[in-house]
C-alpha cells in the first residue's frame, strides 16, 4: 500500500488529504495532519472522494463527430479544425472557456497557446461566475489581484463577518476552523450576512437577514456612521490610502441615518447599529465574502464598499484583520495567477499594463518561435457567447466547466453552442451536458491521476499528486493542450516532458523583469520566483507555500500590506466612491418573486462527480425550491409537493421546500441539478444574463420569476436494479423526474398525467416497461396508492410505488436487497410485508440522512434528542453523528433547538391547561 499526499479537488479550501492505494485501487483518503489549511479535518465531500472514482462513467475514448477515433487524429482534427477556422474567419474566430477546476500547469498551457501562439484573446473561464467581481475590487483597492489574507486571520480575529457566504455548507472546514477558535476565545464574534438564514447561523452572534443586493448601501452606511461617530483611522488613511473624502461623499448621497439604512436593507435597526458599533470598535476584524457579494450586477461595488471600510479604519495588513475575499473552486486563484481571464494576459498582468505585452512576448519567444500576442482584452464569459452567436467566434474549446448549466440564460448558450460551427470538449464525465455539443471529444484525466499544482483562497500553492493510471485512453490536460500546440507548429514552445517544467515556466515569467521592490516600473505582486528553480524532484517535494515566494520572502508569505503599501504606483490604497445599486432583474406581475441560487452541503456544482457517491445524494436528493410559508399559503403550495418556477429565459420543476430561513417574497433553488438528473430542473435557464459593468460577473443570485404548483394526476417512486439495462422509458412520460443512484440501485422519482385523468393501469404498464415480472401487488384503487415488487429468478430487480413520496421510508434496506443474488423463494408472509413497505419493518425508519459519515437520519436523532441526548455531544456518543467532518453540526443543533422549542410549547400549552 502506498500513501500519497495530495489536495482535496472540491472548494477552495484547498485541504491536504493523504490518499491510500492498494493494488491499483484508492482506499480510504484523510485529512493529512501536516497541511496549513486543514490540519487532519476533512469534510464529507473530501472524505468520499474515494466512493466518487471507478472507470464507470468516465470518458475514456477519445471521439470526432460522433465516432471513436484515436488520439492522433483526434489532436490532428483539432489542430487542423482551429487553424483552418483562423485561416478562413481570422485569428479572433476562435475562442477558449476554461475552469477554476483546472490545475495551474493545464491553465498557464492553455493561456500561452490561446493568447500567446493562436493569438486570441478570446480565452475566459468559468471564474468570471464566481471570482471576477472580487478580482476588480482588490484591483481597484490595492492595484493588484492580491488577497491580504489568510486562514489563521479567522481564528485571530475579533469580529469575523461573513457576507453572502453559506460557509457551514461551501467551506466546512474553514467553517470548523472558526467555531473551534470561538470555542477557544468567547470573545470573538460572528455576523452573518445573508438574505437566507444558513447553517452557518449556528456560529452566529448576530444575524443580518438583509434585503437581496443591498450589501453596497449597508457597507456605506457604516463608512458613514464611522465618520460621524469618530471611529476612522485618520492616521492610517493619511499614510496609506487615498479617495476616502469622495467615498464618503458617495455614501452621503443617500440618507445615513440608522433608519434610513434599516429601511433600505430591510433589517432591524438596533441590530444593524449594533454591527456597525462592533465592526467601528474592533481592529481586528475579518470581512469573509462571497457569491452572495460577488454573484451580482453591482458585485465590484459591493466588494469595494467592504474595503473601503477596512482601509478606513486600519482594519487590514495585521493578523487578525482585513477584507477576505473566499475563492469557490479548488485553483480560481491558480487562474488568476496564470491570466486565465480574458482582461488579463498573465501572470497578474493585463494588456494595458505597461510594457507588459512586450515583457511577456519576449518571455515566450523561442530561438524559431516568435508569440502574436492580441493587443487588447477579449471576450468576458457572457459577452464570449454573446460573439459566438454573432458569428464573430466560430471555434470553442471548452475545458472542465459545464456553461449550458452554469451560465445565466443557460437555454439560449445551448442554442449557441448547437449552432457554434465547432465546439471541441475537455472533460473526464461521459455524463457531463456539454457534450451534447461537442464536435469534439477529448477524454481528460481526472483528480486521482493528475499531477501539479493548485492555490487556495490564502494564496497557498500546493500540489496534487497522481496516484493511479487514467483509465482507458484518458490523458492529462497539459498534455492535450501541447500536443494540439505541436500539430499547429507551435511545439517548441511547448515542448515540456512533465508538468514541473511548465509549473517552472510559470514561476520564471512571474517574476521574469519584476523587481522586489514593489512600487518599481513594471513590479508585479505576483511573483513565486522563489520556485522557478525547482527540479523534478524538488516539485515532487513541493511543499504547501504561500506566494509571494521570492528572494526577499523565500519561505512564503502569510499576509500581504502589512508594511501599509499597496501595489499601486504611488503605493496608496484607494476608497472608491460606491453609488450602490439594487439588482438589474426587474421584479413583475408576471415573475414577483425574488430568485436566490447555491449550493446544498453533499453536491459538487453540476454533480458530475458527487452524485457517483449513493451517501451524497441522501441529504437532498431531489431538486427543489424553498418558499417562505406566507409565499407557500399565498400560492397554494404544501411542504413536498411539486411546483415550478418561470423566469427569464426557461422554467425549473422541483419539490417545495417550505422554510421560514427564505424571506417573504423570496425563492432559493439548488445550482446543481442537470439534464442527467432531472428532466427540467437547470436553474440557469431562470435568470437573464445581467452582469456586473466592471468585472462582467453575471447576476447569478437575483432572478425574478413566476411560482405555480404542479397538479400531476399521479406521483411514483420506482426502484430498478442497478444493474438492469431497461431503457428508461418513463422520463419521456413523465412531466416530472429526478434520478437518484443508490448503491445497489437507482431511483428514480416521477409525476405524471392529468389530474382529471382516469388512473393509470400500472400493473400493464409494468409488465411493459419493466425487467421480470411483477410478484408482489398490493393495490388500492380507490386512492389511487399502489406498492408492488418484480423478480428475476430469485432476484428483486424492481420495486415501485406510487403514491406520495412523503410517504417513503429511509431506502437503506431495500438497496441491499437488490445485491441479494437470491431471495427466499417462496417468499414468507414475513418478508412479502417487509417488501411492500419497502423497510424492515422490525427497524425504525431512520428517516432522511442528516450525517453523510455515519449515515445518520432525522427520525433517529429526533427521538435521540427526545430520549434525552440535549446536546451535540451526547447525541454522537449515541449515535456517531457530527463527530466525523462536522458538517451536520448545525444541523443537529437546530434540531435539538427546535425540539426545545417544540417541548417547551407543550409545555406552556400544559400550562395554560392548568
Ligand atoms: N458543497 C459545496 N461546496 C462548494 C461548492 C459546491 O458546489 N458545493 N462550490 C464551491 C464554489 S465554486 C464556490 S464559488 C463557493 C461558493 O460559496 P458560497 O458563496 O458560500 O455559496 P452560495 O450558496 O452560492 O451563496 C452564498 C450565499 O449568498 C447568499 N446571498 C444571495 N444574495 C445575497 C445578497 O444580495 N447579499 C448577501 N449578503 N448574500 C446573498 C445566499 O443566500 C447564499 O446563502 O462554494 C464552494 N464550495
Ligand atoms: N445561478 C447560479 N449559477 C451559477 C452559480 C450560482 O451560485 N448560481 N455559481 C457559479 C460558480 S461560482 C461556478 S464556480 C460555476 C460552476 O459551474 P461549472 O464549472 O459549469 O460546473 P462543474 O460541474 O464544476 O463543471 C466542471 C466540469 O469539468 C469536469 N472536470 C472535472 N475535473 C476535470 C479535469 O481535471 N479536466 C477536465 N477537462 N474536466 C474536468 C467535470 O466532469 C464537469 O463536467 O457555476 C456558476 N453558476
Ligand atoms: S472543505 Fe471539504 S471540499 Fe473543501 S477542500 Fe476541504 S475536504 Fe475538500
Ligand atoms: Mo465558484
Amino acid at each position: 500500500m502506498t500513501r500519497t499526499a495530495t489536495t482535496c479537488p472540491y472548494c477552495g479550501v484547498g485541504c491536504g488529504v493523504i490518499a491510500s492505494v492498494a493494488e491499483g485501487t484508492l482506499g480510504a483518503v484523510e485529512g493529512d495532519r501536516d497541511h496549513p489549511a486543514n490540519f487532519g479535518r476533512l469534510c464529507v465531500k473530501g472524505s468520499a472522494l474515494a466512493e466518487t472514482l471507478g472507470e464507470h462513467g468516465r470518458l475514456t475514448r477519445p471521439r470526432v463527430d460522433g465516432v471513436e477515433v484515436d488520439w492522433d487524429d483526434a489532436l490532428d482534427a483539432v489542430a487542423g479544425r482551429l487553424s483552418a477556422t483562423q485561416a478562413e474567419h481570422g485569428r479572433e474566430s476562435v475562442a477558449a472557456y476554461l475552469s477554476g477546476q483546472l490545475l495551474t500547469e493545464d491553465y498557464y498551457a492553455a493561456n500561452k497557446l490561446f493568447k500567446g501562439f493562436l493569438g486570441t484573446p478570446h480565452l475566459d473561464t468559468n471564474s468570471r461566475l464566481c471570482m471576477a467581481s472580487a478580482v476588480a475590487g482588490y484591483k481597484r483597492a490595492f492595484g493588484a489581484d492580491a488577497v491580504p489574507c489568510n486562514y489563521e486571520d479567522l481564528e485571530e480575529a475579533e469580529l469575523v463577518v461573513l457576507v453572502g457566504s453559506n460557509l457551514a455548507w461551501n467551506h466546512p472546514v474553514l467553517f470548523q476552523r472558526l467555531r473551534t477558535a470561538k470555542q477557544r476565545n468567547p470573545l470573538l464574534r460572528v455576523v452573518v450576512i445573508d438574505p437566507r438564514v444558513t447553517d452557518t447561523c449556528e456560529a452566529a452572534d448576530l444575524y443580518l437577514g438583509v434585503r437581496p443586493g443591498s450589501d453596497a448601501r449597508l457597507f456605506n452606511g457604516l463608512l458613514a456612521w464611522m465618520d460621524a461617530n469618530h471611529r476612522l483611522d485618520r492616521r492610517y488613511l493619511e499614510r496609506h490610502a487615498q479617495g476616502l473624502e469622495e467615498a464618503l461623499a458617495a455614501a452621503r448621497e443617500d440618507d445615513c441615518s440608522i433608519e434610513a439604512i434599516a429601511a433600505d436593507c430591510d433589517v432591524d435597526a438596533e441590530r444593524l447599529e449594533t454591527f456597525f458599533y462592533w465592526f467601528a470598535s474592533q481592529l481586528h476584524v475579518v470581512t469573509l465574502y462571497s457569491q452572495g457579494v460577488n454573484q451580482s450586477s453591482s458585485g465590484t461595488d459591493k466588494c469595494n464598499a467592504i474595503i473601503n471600510c477596512h482601509l478606513a479604519g486600519g482594519k487590514i495588513g495585521l493578523p487578525g484583520a482585513g477584507p477576505f475575499s473566499i475563492t469557490g473552486q479548488p485553483n480560481a486563484m491558480g487562474g488568476r495567477e496564470v491570466g486565465g481571464l480574458a482582461n488579463q494576459l498573465a501572470a497578474h498582468m493585463d494588456y494595458h499594463t505597461p510594457g507588459a505585452i512586450d515583457r511577456v512576448t519576449r518571455f515566450w519567444t523561442t530561438a524559431s518561435l516568435t508569440p502574436s500576442l492580441p493587443a487588447g482584452p477579449g471576450h468576458k464569459a457572457v459577452e464570449l457567447f454573446d460573439a459566438i452567436e454573432r458569428g464573430e467566434i466560430r471555434a470553442l474549446w471548452v475545458m472542465a466547466t459545464n456553461p449550458g448549466v452554469s451560465l445565466p440564460d443557460a437555454n439560449r448558450v445551448r442554442r449557441i453552442l448547437a449552432a457554434c460551427p465547432l465546439v471541441i470538449v475537455s472533460d473526464c464525465m461521459a455524463n457531463a451536458d456539454i457534450l451534447q455539443y461537442a464536435d469534439i471529444v477529448l477524454p481528460a484525466s481526472s483528480w486521482a491521476e493528475k499531477d501539479g499544482t493548485v492555490t487556495n483562497s490564502e494564496r497557498r500553492i500546493s500540489r496534487q499528486r497522481g496516484l493511479l493510471p487514467p483509465p482507458g485512453e484518458a490523458r492529462h490536460d497539459w498534455w492535450i493542450i501541447c500536443q494540439v500546440a505541436s500539430r499547429l507548429g507551435f511545439g517548441e514552445a511547448f515542448d515540456y516532458a512533465h508538468p514541473g517544467e511548465v509549473f517552472v515556466e510559470h514561476a520564471r515569467l512571474s517574476g521574469f523583469e519584476n523587481p522586489l521592490d514593489k512600487q518599481a516600473e513594471g513590479a508585479r505582486l505576483f511573483d513565486i520566483s522563489g520556485l522557478a528553480g525547482l527540479d523534478r524532484a524538488g516539485y515532487d517535494a513541493l511543499a504547501p507555500i504561500q506566494w509571494p515566494v521570492n528572494a526577499a520572502a523565500p519561505e512564503g508569505t502569510a499576509r500581504l500590506f502589512t508594511d501599509g503599501r499597496f501595489a499601486t504606483p504611488d503605493g496608496l490604497a484607494r476608497l472608491i466612491a460606491v453609488r450602490p445599486r439594487g439588482p438589474e432583474q426587474a421584479l413583475s406581475a408576471a415573475r414577483p418573486l425574488r430568485l436566490n441560487s447555491g449550493r446544498v452541503r453533499d453536491q459538487w456544482h453540476t454533480m458530475t462527480r458527487t452524485a457517483r457517491a449513493p451517501r451524497l445524494m441522501n441529504h437532498r436528493s431531489e431538486p427543489f425550491i424553498e418558499v417562505h410559508p406566507d409565499d407557500a399559503a399565498q400560492h397554494g403550495l404544501a411542504d413536498q409537493q411539486l411546483a415550478r418556477l418561470e423566469g427569464a429565459g426557461g422554467d425549473y420543476f422541483g419539490r417545495v421546500r417550505i422554510a421560514h430561513a427564505q424571506r417573504r417574497g423570496e425563492v432559493f433553488v439548488p445550482m446543481h441539478w442537470n439534464d442527467s438528473f432531472s428532466g427540467r430542473a437547470r436553474m440557469g435557464g431562470l435568470f437573464a444574463g445581467h452582469t456586473d459593468p466592471v468585472s462582467g460577473q453575471p447576476e447569478s443570485k437575483h432572478g425574478a420569476v413566476g411560482l405555480t404548483p404542479l397538479a400531476p394526476g399521479w406521483e411514483a417512486t420506482l426502484i430498478l436494479a442497478a444493474d438492469s439495462d431497461c431503457e428508461p422509458v418513463w422520463r419521456d412520460e413523465s412531466i416530472y423526474w429526478a434520478y437518484i443512484p443508490l448503491a445497489n440501485s437507482r431511483r428514480w422519482q416521477l409525476a405524471g398525467g392529468e389530474e382529471t385523468e382516469a388512473p393509470r393501469d400500472w400493473l400493464a404498464w409494468a409488465k411493459a416497461n419493466l425487467p421480470g415480472e411483477p410478484a408482489l401487488w398490493a393495490e388500492d384503487v380507490g386512492s389511487g396508492r399502489l406498492r408492488a415488487a418484480g423478480f428475476d429468478s430469485g432476484r428483486l430487480r424492481w420495486w415501485l410505488m406510487v403514491g406520495s413520496p412523503a410517504e417513503l421510508p429511509a431506502l437503506n434496506w431495500l438497496d441491499e436487497r437488490f445485491a441479494e443474488a437470491a431471495l427466499d423463494t417462496p417468499l414468507s408472509g414475513d418478508l412479502r410485508r417487509r417488501l411492500l413497505a419497502g423497510c424492515d419493518t422490525g427497524e425504525a425508519d431512520a428517516g432522511p440522512t442528516v450525517c453523510s459519515c455515519h449515515q445518520v437520519g432525522r427520525k433517529a436523532i429526533v427521538a435521540a434528542i427526545r430520549g434525552g441526548d440535549d446536546d451535540v455531544e451526547a447525541l454522537g456518543a449515541r449515535l456517531a453523528c457530527g463527530t466525523q467532518c462536522g458538517s451536520c453540526i448545525p444541523e443537529l443543533k437546530s434540531l435539538i433547538e427546535e425540539e426545545a422549542a417544540h417541548a417547551g410549547t407543550e409545555q406552556a400549552l400544559a400550562h395554560e391547561a392548568v
